[in-house]
């Protein structure tokens, strides 16, 4: 009894890996142009060193539509993309703050707040 469930819970350890967006370095850029309609993006990228590609302008299809809703064109952003079926694919996207990354949000202005 006690191998077969070991092997089952090792089968569930490799299906719940991550196999995608995760294991990809943060690539770095600018939104230069919001396609959400044909759920592509311009990005002028810095280096992506999973794909061997140094930085320029090029389009990107994203793996999802919803990726482009938290983005617009003049956004930084980080982004993870791999070349999928031949084409260059955005896997992630992210908002980049300015260096420093201050968390903002829920609260940020309470201290401004005197009495
Ligand atoms: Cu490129």
């Amino acid at each position: 009894m006690k191998v077969p469930r070991l092997l089952s819970a090792l089968a569930g350890l490799l299906i719940a890996t991550p196999l995608l967006a995760q294991d990809l370095p943060l690539a770095e850029a600018e939104v230069r142009r919001v396609d959400a309609r044909n759920g592509k993006i311009t990005l002028r990228h810095g280096d992506i060193r999973n794909l061997d590609m140094p930085p320029m302008t090029m389009v990107f299809q994203v793996s999802h539509p919803t990726l482009l809703d938290q983005v617009k064109a003049g956004d930084r952003v980080r982004f993870t993309a791999d070349r999928i079926n031949g084409t260059y694919t955005v896997l992630s996207l992210q908002p980049a703050e300015g260096p420093g990354q201050t968390p903002g949000g829920a609260g940020a202005d309470h201290n401004s707040h005197k009495h």
